[in-house]
């Protein structure tokens, strides 16, 4: 059983539960808090050492970033193919899968507003924690 990683807010996260939607491949659904920071757990590091979600486990194997886990996917489950054979227009689709979902989405809209200040001292999860905050909590997300 296929075992996916993952955040309701990670748009990386997202591009994976499309992959496996549209492929019809069944898995678990395993949430990792980002806001709570259970990407830091000593669990999820031995996943990922890197403490990004999404993770996929298909078994022994375990893959993280979401375009390597897209490309694993598409090679081994090769039911529904979601990319052509012609090298142009797989070419092309691939350039597509990887800048959607835009990995910073949930990011953009603060930015926009002016209301997204990463903090460099604090790290990413902070600036996660500004957007449910302030993106999600205001209905936007
Ligand atoms: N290149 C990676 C990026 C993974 C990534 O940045 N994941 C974010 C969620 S979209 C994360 O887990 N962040 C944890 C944190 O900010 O502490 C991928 O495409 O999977």
């Amino acid at each position: 059983m296929i075992v996916l990683y993952s955040y309701w807010l990670s748009s990386c996260s997202w591009r994976i539960r499309f992959a496996l939607c549209l492929k019809g491949i069944p898995y678990e659904y395993k949430a990792v808090d980002l806001v709570k920071g259970e990407q830091f757990s000593p669990e999820f590091e031995k996943l990922n050492p890197l403490h990004c979600v999404p993770v996929l486990a298909d078994d022994h194997v375990v893959v993280s970033d979401s375009y390597a886990i897209f490309l694993y996917l598409e090679e081994k489950y090769t039911q529904k193919p979601l990319l052509p054979v012609d090298p142009q227009i797989r070419a092309l689709n691939l350039q597509g899968w990887q800048q959607y979902p835009y990995p910073q989405i949930p990011a953009a809209p603060l930015s926009d507003r002016g209301g997204f200040e990463p903090d460099p001292k604090r790290g990413r999860s902070e600036s996660w924690r500004v957007n449910e905050r302030g993106w999600v909590g205001s209905g936007s997300g």
